[in-house]
């Protein structure tokens, strides 16, 4: 089947492909702008963003909304991640976490799909922030967090390496499972 991507963020949507493609399911990237509204949740961003697409696009379609959630600033950037991504930086948390022992932080994913009905899959990565940045694959905070079980930055791992540990592989993971119970291909 074909499964239309609506992000503007390549990363995710190479991460997705690598996911599904060999489970039978075509990712395309639809790089459609939709309002992602300030919210306490990400579940509350993607579902506001579905209600908002799903008259607009005939396909099925996935959204996404994720986020880095760290213990020691009480969840800051969270719900910001993407604002403080492109404000601050990985150089900005790096020196707002200078000098704090605790660098315990969350990768949290939600990925929404709408098939008539609002369906959500979630997945979660804890893991800690690394005193520096290091390596070069991936996108976003990924150089500067490190999963549990590791010693690397998810920007030190391959693709499907990130995938089988993610919060974004472990959503897809649960996409999948659902898809496979509920639709016939
Ligand atoms: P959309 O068009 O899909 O919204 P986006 O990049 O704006 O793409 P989000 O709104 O979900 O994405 O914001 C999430 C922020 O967290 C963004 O800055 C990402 O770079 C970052 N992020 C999300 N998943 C990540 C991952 O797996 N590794 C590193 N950073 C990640
Ligand atoms: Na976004």
């Amino acid at each position: 089947m074909e499964l239309f991507f609506i992000t503007s963020n390549d990363g995710k949507v190479r991460e997705a492909k690598k996911f599904l493609e060999p489970l039978g399911i075509n990712v395309i990237k639809k790089p459609l702008e939709y309002p992602e509204i300030q919210a306490d949740t990400l579940e509350d961003v993607v579902v506001f963003g579905l209600n908002w697409l799903k008259d607009k696009v005939d396909k099925p379609f996935i959204i996404e909304d994720s986020g880095l959630f760290i213990e020691a600033l009480n969840g800051f950037p969270g719900v910001y991640s993407a604002y403080v991504y492109k404000t601050i930086g990985l150089d900005g948390i790096l020196k707002l976490m200078e000098g704090i022992e605790n660098r315990k932080a969350y990768f949290k994913s939600v990925i929404g799909f709408y098939d008539g009905e609002i369906h959500l899959f979630v997945g979660e990565v804890r893991g800690r922030i690394s005193n520096e940045k290091r390596g070069l694959h991936g996108f976003g905070y990924d150089p500067i967090f490190v999963p549990d079980g590791f010693d690397k930055t998810f920007a030190e791992m391959s693709t499907e390496e990130k995938n089988s540990v993610s919060h974004r592989g472990k959503a897809l993971k649960e996409f999948y499972r659902w898809m496979k119970e509920n639709l016939k291909k």
